[in-house]
């Protein structure tokens, strides 16, 4: 049986999970409603694999015969100033993230729950992959002097989203 304090960080992280989905597709319609067709896609992108994360977790649980409990998904920030903000945003809440899943990793060592700290290993690698991917479009931005203002500019950063999001750029290289 798992310990109530790693039940109730793993009920957390699920709606964390969820929260994610639903920002990364409130940052897809902000860019869509303003013709950004290649972040759109690449916001898009990410929705299914938050929900991947979701049910990781709820599959663990299930396995290990925890209770999982549904709560309430605060709703997503949806005003931002300009592109540049709205792919800052997300890389801060992927370092949210990985904070969240280093936390309940820490928690279960301390517990000596070996099986979740196995379980969270996958995460871990996930996070890190994230972490990577949003950095790179962050360092990107300042590589190129983006600034989020319609032109060109706009078209090219659409241009590379759209790549990653299809698996054709490679954030570090890119
Ligand atoms: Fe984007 O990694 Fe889950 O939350």
């Amino acid at each position: 049986m798992l310990k109530e304090n790693i039940v109730e960080l793993l009920n957390a992280q699920i709606t964390h999970e969820t929260y994610a989905a639903q920002l990364y597709l409130q940052m897809a319609m902000w860019c869509e409603e303003r013709g950004m067709r290649g972040a759109a896609s690449f916001f898009r992108s990410h929705v299914p694999e938050e929900m991947n994360h979701r049910d990781k977790l709820v599959n663990y649980m299930v396995e290990s015969g925890a209770k999982v409990l549904i709560d309430a998904v605060p709703a997503p920030r949806a005003d931002f100033d300009n592109l540049v903000e709205v792919l800052r945003a997300a890389y801060a809440h992927e370092q949210k993230v990985t904070a969240q899943i280093h936390h309940i990793a820490a928690t279960a060592l301390d517990e000596k729950d070996f099986s979740t700290f196995n379980m969270l290993q996958w995460f871990i690698a996930e996070q890190r992959e994230e972490l990577v991917l949003f950095r790179g479009i962050v360092e990107h931005i300042e590589l190129t002097g983006f600034t989020g203002e319609n032109g060109v500019a706009m078209v090219q950063m659409n241009r590379y989203l759209h790549r990653l999001a299809s698996g054709e750029a490679h954030p570090e290289l890119s």
